[in-house]
């Protein structure tokens, strides 16, 4: 196989088995950005917390006039240089962007705690909260994160969560090679109370070093979270409220963005999943918004309501901490992030919980992907997840989407964890689909009627995904699924993972997202059974291979051998 075409079945891979897991709402995200301006802007407020205060860390509890704050980056600001850098400045931040995939150069610029708007849709602001809320654990592992973007991330924390609402902060230093992680990091713990640092001496991973943070949490609650959040005004109480309300529930914030090169603090963040290399984290908000349906778009009439979801983000995991120990807790054979969220989701869901997005709660993120990567650890996860929780046929036919077999991914022992999934009883992956249904409009490919290859009878190729490109290509078969798999759905679309086909006004075949035709009759066709041809209603075209090329068109139906088709199913 040419590289290129190793590719394409890489990005079939990473974008697999989102089909059936995820759903993301973001309206209020977007509904609640309009608001940041009028948020309370620093002049209006009162400097109220002394320099002393600040120093012995005795904040007053929930701060709902924020002191004023200046420098660069206060208020959430980008930080932008107007090209009055020095030859040398400029170098170090393109080595900060190798190490750390982020301008470390403008964090070491920023204040701790660095104080951000208030970004909460209004109707959140004005809910009370009781006063008798629980303490919660944090749980933050770091592996060579720059240092005062950690700092910043417990500042945060510690500025904005009322004290008697925090028992602790707990971060796991996962044997980082930094030397400025060392000392220097000590003298700031030794300095904050409630930081507890713990060091693990050889990498375990982020699973693990979550696990042992949870393991020696005081608290009856924890939120793991990444070392590179910034928390902002209001964040905890209303995920404490939702855990008091529903112990089983799976929470995350409503998750923002900080930029990478400039810092700035945003609402929505960056479409994320594809700089990702794991199929559980491709989703897109765009196409996910829609994935709920109206029904329960409709339902939700509170903005400050929960949203449900299939799966909670991997950078956040708010959680009952018994609740937590009753589902197993993380999977140890899972070493760095990709698949452990999508993991205890699905176990929470099996189970009897729920997992939600909470839009009062708001917390920014830096999207970055480089620090955790371990060697050779490729398809662990996800394997670890499909051969644990996930049972016929879907498994089968996400693999087929993947294009291999378990067998050739080293994911080791998961007897275990099948032990776990036996002695908690707890239901069907089909449940969990079941599930998700009541709230979101999601495609499962086992109820198609027909998966797998599609042969041209002609030129004895095969219908082939082509990669990101918007035209398919009819290429020699190889029978492993992957760029040849297809689906004829109950919809009369034939499909690839989200994408349909339909014919062009240039009679040319092309793929478009199967969410985003506004006419449904245009992505629909009509398998003739006696001329194996597909024809397409719209337009009453039949789907041709040219033998001259390797394009698939659309052409008037003539029972020719360049239009029959035959499905074949896929040899792994
Ligand atoms: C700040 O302090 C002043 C003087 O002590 C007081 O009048 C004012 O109400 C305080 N403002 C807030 C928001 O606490
Ligand atoms: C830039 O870096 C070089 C090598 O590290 C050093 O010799 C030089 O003095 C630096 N220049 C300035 C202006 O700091
Ligand atoms: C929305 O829900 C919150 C919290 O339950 C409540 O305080 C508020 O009054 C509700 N708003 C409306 C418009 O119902
Ligand atoms: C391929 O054949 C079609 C007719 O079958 C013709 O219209 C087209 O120009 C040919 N393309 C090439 C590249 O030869
Ligand atoms: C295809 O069919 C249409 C309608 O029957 C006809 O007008 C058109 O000329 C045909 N095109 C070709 C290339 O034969
Ligand atoms: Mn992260």
């Amino acid at each position: 196989m040419s590289a290129g075409r190793i590719l394409l079945m890489f990005f079939v891979i990473y974008i697999t088995i989102v089909l059936y897991f995820i759903t993301i709402g973001v309206h209020d995200i977007l509904t609640a950005q309009n608001e940041r301006e009028t948020a309370i802007s620093p002049r209006e407020c009162v400097q109220n917390v002394t320099k002393q205060e600040i120093k012995t860390r005795q904040m007053p509890a929930p701060i709902y006039q924020q002191p004023v704050q200046f420098g660069p980056g206060s208020n959430g600001e980008p930080v932008e240089f107007d090209g009055s850098l020095s030859e040398n400045d400029t170098k170090l931040i393109k080595h900060y962007y190798k190490v750390y995939d982020y301008n470390a150069f403008i964090s070491d610029l920023l204040p701790f705690p660095r104080l951000l708007p208030d970004y909460r849709p209004s109707e959140c602001r004005k809910i009370k909260y009781p006063d008798n809320l629980p303490k919660v654990s944090v749980v933050i592992p770091f592996r060579n994160e720059r240092l005062s973007v950690l700092l910043r991330t417990i500042h945060n924390i510690l500025f904005y969560t009322p004290d008697h609402l925090l028992e602790e902060i707990i971060i796991i230093d996962d044997a980082s090679t930094e030397v400025e992680l060392t000392f220097k990091l000590d003298l700031h713990v030794k300095s904050l109370s409630k930081v507890v640092l713990i060091r693990k001496t050889t990498n375990v991973g982020l699973m693990m070093a979550r696990q042992a943070g949870i393991d020696i949490s005081k608290a009856d609650y924890f939120i793991c979270m990444d070392s590179h959040i910034e928390v902002s005004l209001g964040w905890v109480e209303p995920i404490l409220s939702r855990l008091v309300q529903n112990p089983k529930a799976l929470l995350y914030s409503n998750i923002g963005s900080v930029n990478n090169e400039n810092f700035e603090v945003k609402m929505n963040p960056r479409p994320f999943g594809e700089p990702f290399d794991f199929p559980f984290f491709t989703w897109n908000f765009e196409q996910e918004q829609s994935r709920h349906s109206e029904a329960y778009k409709l339902s939700r009439t509170n903005k400050t309501d929960p949203i449900l979801m299939g799966s909670a983000m991997g950078m956040m995991i708010c959680m009952k901490k018994s609740w937590f120990y009753q589902l197993g807790g993380f999977d140890p054979g899972m070493k760095i992030w990709g698949s452990e969220q999508i993991e205890i989701s699905v176990k929470v869901w099996m189970c009897g919980g729920v997992v939600e997005m909470i839009p009062c709660s708001f917390v920014a993120h830096i999207y970055r992907r480089i620090v955790w990567n371990l060697r050779h650890v490729g398809h662990t996860n996800k394997v670890r997840l499909i051969e644990t929780w996930v049972d016929k046929p879907y498994k089968q036919i996400i693999y087929h989407y993947n294009g291999f077999k378990p067998e050739t991914v080293q994911y080791g022992d998961v007897s275990d964890r099948l032990k776990v999934r036996e002695q908690i009883q707890c239901k069907s992956f089909q449940y969990f689909l079941d599930k998700i249904r009541e709230f979101a409009n999601i495609h499962i490919p086992a109820e198609s009627h027909k998966l797998g290859g599609l042969r041209n009878i002609q030129t004895d190729t095969c219908l082939d995904r082509n990669g990101r490109q918007e035209s398919p290509i009819h290429y020699p078969c190889h029978g492993t699924g992957a760029t040849q798999y297809f689906e004829f759905t109950i919809e009369d679309t034939i499909r690839h993972l989200g994408h349909c086909l339909y014919v062009n006004d240039d009679d040319n075949i092309v793929f478009r997202h199967c969410d985003h035709f506004e006419d449904a009759m245009l992505k629909k066709w009509i398998y003739d059974e006696l001329e194996q041809t597909y024809v397409h209603i719209k337009t009453g075209k039949c789907m041709t291979a040219e033998s001259n090329t390797s394009k698939i068109v659309g052409r008037n139906c003539t029972s020719s051998n360049e239009q029959k088709w035959r499905w074949e199913s896929v040899q792994i």
